[in-house]
């Protein structure tokens, strides 16, 4: 497996890209495959055995996917147990497998604590065999600081899937994995003290001013109704023209600079990427793979301190739900609550909630083809859905703003769009302004989301399927993106 142990090489060295190491990897395993028949059964015996899952609750399937890629090509094999996968069925899994490593995955702060559940339900059924974690919302302190002390065994915290392999690599050889212990368990005490010193730190000091100074007196748009607006099939190609670019090609694909300014200078390696990306979506619009599926509506409400009062459209007096903001605690104090009229005002104002999909079937198909060594296209759909369901969520705030009154100046490009530059904001329950995520379940109920179109929340409040995003729209001319936490 000297190939790809070379293509990790380059890969750390950021000489190649997500696309062309999936790319390599399909190669590989197509010679390999080739290879297989005049090779004795020693030959192609694994580096190791690792049992990939996505934490319970959690959907996410794109990273976990990229990280089984990588390592099964480097000569590992890889029981990838999907996602939304419950301690008991890993413990099971690893009692029947017995792996060298345990590999988990998460998008979300939640599916971090869930990490920390499942190594000590780990630690009570004693086992201690390692593991790897890894996802966009987990850091190295939390790994260090809150999953490895619940745990026996050792426990890795991989940055990226390149990473991730680092980490096995050193783990199965036995000449380096004493050092690797080492550096790992002094890189936790050294960690476990900082974290004592952050703790120790005042979080910021409220300064007396229990409301921001946001104006109170804007002129407030006219919804032009409360009704449930059901999108079937969104226009997808139109919908592909808001994917952000360098959300798709820089961090899904790995390309490094400006997509348009790489292609007007010709640059082979973006030009390549850009005619792969294309064809897949022709593919897609040729096959209706995708659904633009979506759901929203505008709804009566009011504010009253933290709290955005949601009213029946019906019977305004009727109060439908209530969500609870956190305020910031210091500085501007701003809370989203403060964007939307008071209680005592005297007037109604009007919030837009939705929640859009393009991932019905994305698994299934992505499954398919990784299965079938296709890694590229593989990866490229589910990358495509996922920055698609970004894209839709900005069509259809767009849309929003038109019929609320609030339009863009005609001469907004997207790219504008994409920088936010519109009046008001969207936010979505895990955001660091609506942390809550558990407030996605009011959501799903106002919209009857799960009655109407392809989305259900699982049990970590993620919606299924992965490519999915629900909002939350403001008008007001002054909102704007702020953490609440700081
Ligand atoms: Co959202 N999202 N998102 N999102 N998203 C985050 C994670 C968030 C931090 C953004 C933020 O608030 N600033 C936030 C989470 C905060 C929290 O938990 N409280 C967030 C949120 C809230 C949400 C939603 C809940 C919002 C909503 O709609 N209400 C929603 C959830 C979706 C759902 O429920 N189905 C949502 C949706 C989405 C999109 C669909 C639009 C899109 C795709 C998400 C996806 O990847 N599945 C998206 C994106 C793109 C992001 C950010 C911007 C980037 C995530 C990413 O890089 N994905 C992210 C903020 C950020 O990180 N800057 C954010 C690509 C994927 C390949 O990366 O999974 O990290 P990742 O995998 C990497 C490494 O982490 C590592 O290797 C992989 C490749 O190198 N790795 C491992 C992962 N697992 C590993 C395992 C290993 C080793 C390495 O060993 C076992």
């Amino acid at each position: 497996m000297a190939g790809m142990d070379e293509v990790g090489r380059l890969f750390n060295n950021n000489e190649l890209i997500v696309a062309e190491v999936l790319q390599s990897a399909e190669a590989m395993k197509a010679a390999v495959r080739h290879l297989e028949q005049f090779m004795e059964k020693s030959d192609t015996a694994a580096r190791g055995k690792i049992i990939l899952a996505t934490v319970k609750g959690d959907v996410h399937d794109i990273g976990k996917n990229l990280v089984e890629i990588i390592l099964s090509n480097n000569g590992y094999n890889v029981v990838n147990l999907g996602i939304k996968v419950q301690p008991e069925t890993l413990i099971e899994a690893i009692r029947k497998e017995r792996p060298d490593m345990v590999g988990l995955s998460g998008l979300l702060v939640k599916s971090a604590q869930q990490m920390v559940i499942t190594a000590q339900d780990f630690k009570s059924a004693g086992v201690t065999v390692p593991i790897l974690v890894g996802g966009a919302a987990l850091t190295k302190r939390f790994t260090d600081t809150k999953i490895a002390a619940e745990y026996t065994g050792p426990v890795f915290y991989a940055k990226d899937a390149m990473n991730g392999l680092d980490l096995a690599n050193r783990w199965v050889d036995e000449s380096q994995r004493p050092e690797l212990l080492k550096k790992t368990e002094a890189d936790r005490a050294a960690m476990v003290k900082i974290a004592e010193g952050m703790e120790k730190k005042p979080q910021g000091v409220a300064d007396g001013r229990s409301r921001s100074n946001v104006r109170r007196d804007v002129p407030l748009p006219k919804a032009p109704d409360f009704d449930l607006h059901q999108i079937e099939e969104g226009p997808l190609r139109e919908i592909f023209s808001f994917i952000n670019p360098s959300m798709l090609y820089g961090k899904h694909l790995g390309l490094k600079g400006n997509l348009e300014r790489l292609l007007a200078e010709k640059d082979e390696r973006a030009e390549k990427l850009y005619a792969a990306v294309t064809a897949m979506q022709e593919e897609i619009l040729a096959k209706r793979t995708l659904k633009a599926q979506g759901i929203y509506r505008y709804l009566p409400c009011r504010s009253r301190g933290e709290d955005l009062l949601i009213y029946d459209p019906a019977d305004p007096t009727r109060l439908l739900e209530t969500f609870t903001f956190p305020r910031q605690p210091a500085g501007e104090r701003l809370c989203l609550s403060d964007y939307v009229r008071e209680t005592d005002s005297g007037e109604i104002d009007s919030v837009a909630f939705f929640v859009v999909t393009l991932g019905r079937g994305v698994r299934a198909l992505s499954q398919q083809w990784k299965e079938a060594g296709e890694y590229l296209r593989s990866h490229l759909l589910q990358a495509i859905a996922i920055e698609g369901a970004e894209g839709f969520a900005e069509w259809v705030h767009r849309k929003i703003r038109n019929d609320w009154g609030i339009p863009d100046p005609p001469e907004t490009t997207i790219p504008e769009v994409l920088k936010n530059k519109y009046r008001g904001v969207r936010v979505s329950f895990g955001y660091p302004a609506c942390p809550n995520m558990a407030d996605q379940r009011k959501l799903f109920r106002l919209l009857d989301v799960t009655a109407k179109i392809d989305v259900e929340l699982t049990d970590g409040d993620m919606m299924d399927p992965e490519a999915s995003v629900s909002a939350l729209v403001f008008h007001h001319p002054e909102a704007k993106y702020f953490r609440a936490d700081t």
